[in-house]
């Protein structure tokens, strides 16, 4: 990999004029994408790494930046720098997007692109088993890890359940945990898509790429449905996994 790095690092420098941590940047980025570098590997030392390229420091710190910003590297906390590996979900427990990112040590964010009350639609009220006229909550967000947006969820809630729009500022699933309310289970739909213009743009993705739409149906113990949410994550950033069982008796 070394010797790798190092004449990719040359081969950018004699092709382009641009400053060196770009070069760097190129370069480490090649070598995540044809495998060189492969997932969950640790990244030479920052100091390694300037001494064998003959740069400075903060000219590696600034490549490395990029490629954090870019979702292809996380930083862990006093063990390193690591190529990020899809994020694996299970397909089968109740968590949020926030549990997701946070128990692989990335930093979830949601970037609102609409927040508002309104009075429900038909399709709503048959998902969340409301009357016409009741009033919902409706949320339209970018969800991102740091600066790299991985999904787009569109989420509908009762008013009955939380009163305010404001009450989530990050993540719905505090929001709930924060007033008492627990899903206590869910029913989940998913199929392939492929991105459309405006969602790709939101993504920062090719038009047409591939997609995984999923659509959540969250009960309370008693019944209740208290969201209702259509996700649009990145295909190529999640492993959807699921552990089955066979049926007694057979
Ligand atoms: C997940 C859920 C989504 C839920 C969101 C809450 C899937 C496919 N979808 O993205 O239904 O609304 O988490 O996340 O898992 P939050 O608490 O971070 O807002």
């Amino acid at each position: 990999m070394e010797h790798y790095l190092a004449s990719e690092f040359h081969r950018q420098q004699a092709a382009r004029r641009a400053p060196a941590y770009q070069h760097l940047r190129r370069s480490l980025r090649h070598a995540i994408e044809n495998g060189e570098l492969p997932a969950g590997q640790a990244l030479p030392g920052e100091r390694d790494l300037g001494k064998q390229l003959g740069l400075s420091r903060v000219t590696v710190r600034k490549a490395i930046a990029g490629l954090v910003a870019d979702g292809l590297v996380v930083q862990r906390q006093g063990a390193g720098n690591f190529v990020a590996e899809r994020i694996v979900k299970s397909f089968s427990k109740l968590t949020s997007f926030t549990d997701d990112l946070r128990a692989r040590g990335l930093d979830p964010r949601s970037r609102f692109l609409e927040r508002g009350v309104g009075e429900v639609t038909p399709e709503e009220a048959m998902a969340l088993n409301l009357s016409p006229g009741a009033q919902v909550l409706r949320y339209y967000r970018v969800r991102t890890a740091g600066d790299q947006a991985l999904a787009l969820e569109r989420t509908v809630v009762p008013q009955a359940v939380l009163a305010d729009p404001a009450l989530i500022e990050n993540s719905l699933y505090e929001a709930f945990a924060a007033q008492g309310i627990r899903p206590a289970r869910a029913l989940q739909r998913l199929r392939a898509i492929a991105f459309d213009a405006e969602q790709a743009r939101l993504l920062q993705l090719p038009e047409g790429s591939p997609g995984l739409f999923i659509e959540r149906r969250t009960f309370l113990e008693d019944g209740r449905v208290v969201e209702f949410t259509r996700s649009f994550y990145r295909g190529d950033a999640y492993d959807f996994v699921a552990e089955l069982h066979s049926e007694p008796g057979t």
